[in-house]
Parts: C-alpha cells; structure tokens; sequence
C-alpha cells in the first residue's frame, strides 16, 4: 500500500479539473512511493464544490479556503483560484506547514512574490508552480539536447503564445471563468496568462534574461463586468510583445495575443544555434524539429521527431502506452506531479519551485514596465 499524500485542493475551474485529473492517474502510471488521496475540495459555491467532489473523487467539501488550511487531515494546499488570492493563501498554508502547490503565475507582482518565497522557504514546506510546458515529452528533448551541447552557442530565442478567445467586445469581465479578463483578479493580461509559460520554458532552456523592450495594447477598452453589470475599464494587456537579451548573449523575441483568429493554443518556441536549431509547436506537441548542420550535406534538412521512448533517455514516454501511441496536454500535469512526488522521496526539490518561478515573474514585471514607459527595462530592478 502506498504513503497518501492527503490534498486539498482550492479552486474549481479548468486548472482545478487539470490538476485533479493528474492526482487522480498519477500512481496508476508512475511508480511513486506516494499516492495523492484527494481528501477536500474548496471553493466559495457550495453545489459547485459538491459536484466538483463527486466527479472526481473528493471525501468533503469546503467553502471558506481558511478552514480548508487550517485541517490537520491535508498534508499539501494546490492553489487554483485567480492570480489575485495566490499570496494569501501560501503565506497561510505555509504557516500551518503545508507544502504549497500553485498555479502560474506565481503572484501579481515581484513583490508579492517576494513574500511567497519567504513564506515557503522560512516554513520549510515543498513548493512547485505549475509550468507544465516543460513536461511535454519533445520539450524535455529540446532540454537534453541543449544541455548535451547540441546547439552549440545560441544566438536566437523565439517564443510566440497566440489565441483568439477575447476578440467579442460583449464577452464580460470578471468572475467566474473570465477572471483572466479583470486586472483586480489577474494582475495583467496576456503577459501573466501565456507570455509567463514562454518565459518559463525560455529561462529553463536558455538562461537568464538580462533587459527588456516590450509593446503592449487593449484592443477592447472597456466590458461589462460579470459580477456587477457595470461597464468598467479593461486594465489588462490583450497582446504584448517584446524583445529581449539573455545572459548567454542570445537574442530573445516573444510575441503574445488572444487577438489571432483562427490560433486557439498556439504555443510555438524556436532556438537558433550555431551548429543546429530547434522548433517545437504544442498544437503538434509529440514532434520536435531538429535541423543539424552537423549532418552530411545533401540531407541536410529539418527533422521532424515523434517523441517517443527510442532508448530509455525519455522520462515519461515509457510510462503510458506502447511505443508510438499519442498523449497530450492533460498528461503534461501528470508528469509534472510524478516529479513532484519523487522529489518529495528524495529530498530534492522539484522545478519550478516559487523561486524559480519568482525569476518568471520579474522578467514578466519587467515587461510589463517596459511597455508602460516606452523604454527597455532591466530585469529585477
Ligand atoms: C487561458 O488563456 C489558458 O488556459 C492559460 O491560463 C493556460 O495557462 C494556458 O496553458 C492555456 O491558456
């Protein structure tokens, strides 16, 4: 019988129903020491909370996330509310000892993010944000082909984040389901929601960030809010794009919207080296392309890798099915919290933990900065 991890889990939306999927199959697939054991489920409706329960194989329910904190039957709090209750609730979970599970980003500003870093650190309790980019099987190639050298120096970053959910001007603002929408809820638009993923995955594959030179626009200046009926300001980025230079020397081009029709997800990231390059595409997440100038000339061309366990390199592929048969986005947070719960039976910590997801969000604040007075913006300061 394995050791429960007893979770509470606050928060129920689309990342809630993600993160649950993932407690729910991670031990069927992976051999961890650890078995997550849902044990409550919290958020301020109580049917909602209640149905949640039901469909996923929750014991109880909570409505107030303080009660949810303060039970001594939860052993690790999952944040999955918006952006703007993050800070609050580490900073209590980690007073009452409890590892800390988050979604990106971190928190509304560096500041704020600051504090979260103490709270886990100073408690001593294991902390992870939820980047789970980084757990798609051809991004953890590009990782270990980069860090075997592959690539050779780099010299070009290219990340875009496009989507096209918010073109409608009489989509509201606010509350349930398009918090993402109301600056108070989110901290900023598209640069907290999807140009963080690019970051996150940038640092990771390419180093540090060093300045910033980003552009920004509210294409619908104002919306109903959902929880007032009030038209009221929109205080959000609907695009951003900057340019950037990493510590490495390369060069770093990001591009976000929710303003390209016809793009619903389209996570693209490219890095540009001196002996070869790399391009990947989440709404084609099993391949990699791969050009190698290292290869002899007349085939010399763009491979297209469908990322599979060829030889025991690959961490998670091996775990699912027969070689060659597909897994997608939802397996991204299994993977993710399969490493979590081995860290846990290690010792070692698993990434990002709150302070590498702090780094994410001081090169975001940067950006932020930068497109609000027109001029580059140091990381940090
Ligand atoms: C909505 O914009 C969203 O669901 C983000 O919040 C997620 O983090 C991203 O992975 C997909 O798009």
């Amino acid at each position: 019988m394995k050791e429960p991890l007893r979770i509470g889990l606050i928060g129920c939306g689309f990342m809630g129903r993600a993160h649950s999927n993932a407690y729910n199959r991670v031990s069927n697939f992976f051999d961890t020491a650890l078995a997550p054991k849902l044990k409550a489920v919290c958020s301020r409706d109580p049917g909602r909370t209640q149905k949640f329960a039901d469909t996923w194989g929750y014991d109880s329910t909570e409505t107030d996330w303080r009660s949810l904190v303060d039970r001594d039957d939860i052993d690790a709090i999952d944040i999955c509310v918006p952006n703007s209750l993050h800070g609050e609730i580490t900073r209590a979970a980690a007073a009452a000892g409890k590892m800390v599970l988050c979604e990106k980003p971190l928190a509304m500003t560096v500041a704020e993010g600051e504090l979260m870093c103490r709270a886990v650190e100073e408690a001593g309790v294991a902390n992870m944000v939820w980047y789970n980019y980084r757990r798609v099987p051809a991004v953890t190639l590009a990782k270990q082909l980069i860090e075997e050298g592959k690539l050779g120096r780099v010299f070009h970053y290219r990340a875009n984040f496009l989507q096209d959910w918010t073109i409608a001007e009489d989509l509201p603002q606010g509350g349930q389901a398009l918090w993402r929408l109301d600056v108070a809820e989110a901290g900023s638009g598209v640069t907290g929601d999807l140009l963080a993923h690019c970051v996150d995955t940038a640092l990771w594959l390419n180093g540090a960030i060093q300045d910033v030179s980003a552009m920004s626009e509210t294409f619908v200046k104002q919306r109903v809010h959902q929880l007032t009926g009030e038209v009221t300001p929109v205080g959000i980025d609907d695009a951003c794009a900057f340019l950037c230079r990493f510590d490495n020397g390369s060069l770093g081009v990001f591009e976000s919207t929710r303003y390209a029709r016809g793009h619903k997800a389209q996570y693209t990231l490219e890095v540009n080296g001196e002996h070869a390059s790399l391009r990947w595409d989440l709404h084609d997440l099993h391949r990699l392309e791969y050009f190698s100038h290292a290869d002899e000339g007349r085939l010399r061309g763009w491979r297209s890798i469908h990322v599979t366990d060829h030889d025991g390199s690959q961490p998670y592929m091996d775990k699912w099915w027969v070689p060659g048969l597909q897994i997608g986005y939802e397996h991204t947070f299994v993977h993710q919290l399969a490493d979590f719960l081995e860290g846990l039976s290690t010792g070692v910590s698993t990434v990002p933990t709150f302070r590498d997801a702090l780094a994410t969000q001081k090169v975001c604040d940067a950006v932020l900065r930068s497109a609000r007075d027109r001029a580059w913006a140091f990381v940090g300061e």
